[in-house]
């Protein structure tokens, strides 16, 4: 059972670093991405989302069900799952194309918890009432299948990926009903999730989702319906899953189309070649794999199952242990945007998707639920502020889909292995799942940055502002974190405090009330200080705030012989911007020293920067022109100046490399 839960959506009221962030979201991603969404901002890739919606309304008024005589065929699109434009009346984009409307409504959802705006308000229900009116009677909704062949419904689970689109309006309907109380969407999923639950488990059709995501919506649904039936559905393709390894190659044996011609065999790359129970590597795609590992820890900390939550914990391990990037980025090989092997983690080949990053933040939240440990916090920290971070530029405009740990421009984006390692940020993207997903996680930290039982308050993240939980207990956090590492709790209304203290932080010391506190006087369990609060009291924390220097397993390839820079949960990184244009000729100097400069309002949206000792090889020589020689390049002393990896490619094309040489 739930050791503790999530706090609400509206619990914390941000203020500082992510408060600073949530403003962004809600002035100006929020608007920029809708105006994506209907196809007005200039220059950007198309997105058509709301047009497919309108059209899958038209298309159902016109037959009075689901289109049977829809008019995309004749772009040769149906068998893409990318189809090409269609202005009337047809679909255009992926086959998945509806989720990033629904994302889109779950991050102005979480917007509105924080700052109540009735022009996106009534611009929501606008959308709602187009979505609303793109569902069949019979409660299936999709624009895709309903615009191009009704006949195509469920029955290509492996690629078709309407589960995964219905799972993320389930998350919209949840976030839009708990923010305003509105309840049309909410109606909206549970009609469609009954269609779902008629389907699989009325009339007994077999079948899995190919991309995983409605087993965690359809918990969350569960959460705010209370409706039986979502537990039901969300239990049964979790224990389906690679019950039968061959279920995807009977499924395309039975039909005559495909989306991407994947191949059914490859069921590693569905998380589906074994019962999940008895899964021990995460594989495959990752965001799929995050996904599903979310719904698993999810299901085990709401039914107490322990077997389940053995597998989410070795699911666990082998990402955090094995596979896992310094930046908290998983899946490291663009074929498949997928898990590799152990220990290949390769930085300038990186994939490192920005949703496969949030994903590992749910699913490290949910496993916060099974057991409280600081190590999943920490994870959090990492994923956060380096990956899910960089996938999006200062501004809020423009968004990265991969994550690379090193950018070499001539090579970066060009060269046919490193075509996906961008070197800035495109506006958006055909395939658009990572810009809304990013917003709809900044717009919610606050579900994991606290949590609460019906005792305590949990600090899982350092987040400032106001903090109001369901067991009464209030508290303000005030804090300039990441760039500042004292931490104070000013609480309202006490009861248990749990804060995380993280694994990186080698010092920490805790006080109330300015007196410090013995680790005698401290509860501390698995990365936790635990304390009693009272009304009027004043916690405060101060971790270590040194640059440290990081060095990787040597049963890493890629990264013998390297060394990286973090200081509290960020990654640095150096750019060619602040290092001469170069960064591929220093060598840092292993026992060198490490400045940590004063804050810089002025730099990067405000940023601290840390100067490394280090060691410049010249380009003069022979090597100033030959490919190899036998001539040792000269070297001379330098200083090196590396900046938060959340803040790279904000300078124009540059080089950028986390992991340096040392000396
Ligand atoms: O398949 C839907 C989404 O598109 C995935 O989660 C991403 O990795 C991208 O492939
Ligand atoms: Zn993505």
């Amino acid at each position: 059972m739930k050791t503790q839960h999530q706090a609400s959506i509206n619990a914390y009221q941000a203020d500082g670093f992510i408060g600073q962030y949530q403003r962004l979201v809600k002035n100006v991603v929020i608007p920029y991405q809708y105006s994506v969404l209907c196809d007005e901002a200039p220059d950007t890739e198309k997105s058509h989302v709301i047009q497919n919606f309108i059209n899958a309304g038209k298309a159902l008024r016109r037959t009075g069900k689901a289109a049977e005589s829809g008019p995309a065929e004749e772009d040769g699109a149906a068998n893409t799952g990318n189809a090409k434009s269609d202005e009337n009346g047809g679909f255009y984009g992926m086959v998945f194309q509806d989720s990033d409307a629904a994302k889109w409504i779950e991050a102005a959802a979480y917007s509105l918890s924080l700052f109540p705006d009735d022009k996106l308000e009534k611009t929501v229900d606008e959308l709602i009432n187009i979505i609303a009116d793109a569902q069949d009677e019979d409660g299936y909704l999709n624009t895709y299948y309903t615009i191009k062949d009704k006949d195509k419904r469920f029955t290509n689970l492996q690629e078709g990926h309407e589960l995964y689109c219905s799972g993320h309006m389930m998350e919209a309907a949840c976030a839009y009903y708990e923010a305003t109380g509105k309840e049309k969407l909410l109606q909206v999923m549970l009609k469609n999730m009954e269609h779902i639950y008629r389907h699989f488990i009325v009339e007994k059709h077999q079948g899995f989702p190919g991309h995983p995501e409605v087993e965690l919506a359809l918990l969350k649904l569960y959460r705010v319906s209370g409706n039986k039936h979502c537990l039901e559905l969300a239990e049964y393709f979790i224990n389906t899953r690679g019950a039968d390894p061959h279920f995807y190659e009977k499924e395309k044996a039975k039909r005559d189309w495909s989306v991407w011609n994947n191949d059914p065999t490859d069921t590693d790359y569905s998380q589906a070649s074994k019962p999940v129970r008895e899964q021990k590597d995460a594989t495959g795609h990752a965001v799929r794999a995050v996904y599903l590992y979310t719904a698993m820890a999810d299901l085990a900390s709401s039914t107490g199952d322990a077997e389940l939550f053995a597998a989410c914990r070795r699911l666990w391990e082998s990402i955090t242990r094995r596979r896992m990037y310094l930046t908290g980025g998983i899946g490291s090989t663009g074929l498949g945007e997928a898990f590799t092997v152990d220990y290949d983690l390769p930085g300038d080949t990186a994939y490192s998707e920005t949703c496969a990053s949030i994903g590992l933040l749910f699913f490290a939240s949910r496993m916060l639920e099974n057991e409280v440990d600081g190590e999943y916090g920490d994870i959090c920290e990492r994923a956060f502020y380096n990956t899910v971070l960089a996938g999006m530029q200062l501004d809020g405009k423009r968004f990265f889909y991969v994550n690379p740990l090193e950018i070499i421009p001539g090579i970066s984006g060009i060269s046919v292995t490193h075509k996906h390692d961008l070197p800035v940020r495109p506006k958006w993207y055909a395939c658009a799942c990572c810009p809304p997903n990013v917003a709809r996680l900044i717009s919610s930290y606050g579900k994991y940055a606290y949590g609460e039982n019906e005792d305590t308050a949990f600090c899982h993240l350092f987040a400032a502002g106001k903090v109001r939980l369901e067991n009464g207990m209030r508290f303000t956090c005030e804090t300039k974190y990441p760039y500042n590492f004292e931490i104070l709790y000013h609480i309202e209304k006490g009861g248990k405090l749990a804060v995380r203290i993280p694994g990186w932080s080698r010092t920490w010391q805790l006080s109330v009330n300015e007196k410090k506190l013995e680790t005698s006087d401290v509860l501390l369990q698995k990365g936790y200080a635990y304390l009693n609060v009272s009304d009027g009291d004043t916690v405060r924390l101060v971790l270590d705030g040194t640059a440290r220097f990081q060095y990787a397993s040597l049963k890493v390839p890629a990264l013998t012989g390297k060394t990286a820079i973090c200081r509290g949960p960020l990654v640095y990184c150096f750019e060619g911007v602040d290092n001469q244009g170069d960064v591929l000729s220093l060598s840092l100097l292993k026992n060198g020293a490490l400045r940590v400069s004063d804050f810089q309002e002025d730099l990067l949206g405000g940023t601290v920067t840390i100067t490394a000792d280090a060691l410049r090889t010249e380009t003069s020589g022979a090597l100033s022109t030959e490919l190899y020689s036998d001539e040792a390049p000269a070297t001379s002393p330098c200083q090196a100046v590396a900046v938060p990896y959340y803040t790279w490619g904000n300078r124009g094309e540059n080089q950028m490399r986390v992991w340096m040489d040392f000396v």
